[in-house]
């Protein structure tokens, strides 16, 4: 009596063999949240910012007005934080509103640790 050969499928082998590595806990890795800032500049009229944090920001007048002093104060602030894909439209919608307006504000994005 001789064994039957048999084709092995792809299926057999991921169901049977050792070859599959078990996933022993469960994937919870989130994705990276960037930060964005702006910065301070001479230029830019402080209204100007004020409106940018109410308009993109989301913040009412006394919070955009804090946040656009700390930046003056300071040279920088963290004005929210995002995933890539937020914050990237973010700081495009500010820079094409400062440059629209010839404004020389400028508004980046970094990653979080
Ligand atoms: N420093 C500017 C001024 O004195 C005001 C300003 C604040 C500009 C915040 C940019 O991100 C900024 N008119």
């Amino acid at each position: 009596m001789t064994a039957k050969p048999h084709m092995m499928s792809d299926k057999d082998d991921q169901d049977n063999d050792a070859s599959v590595l078990l996933q022993t806990r469960p994937k919870t890795k989130r994705p990276p949240l960037y930060k964005v800032l702006l910065l301070n500049d001479d230029y830019t009229p402080m209204e100007f910012v004020v409106h940018v944090l109410e308009r993109f920001f989301g913040m009412n007048h006394a919070q955009a007005f804090e946040i656009m002093l700390t930046v003056h104060k300071k040279g920088v602030a963290v004005v929210g934080v995002f995933s890539h894909e937020v914050a990237e439209t973010k700081v495009g919608q500010v820079m094409d509103f400062a440059r629209r307006h010839q404004h020389p504000l400028q508004c980046t994005m970094e990653k979080e640790d």
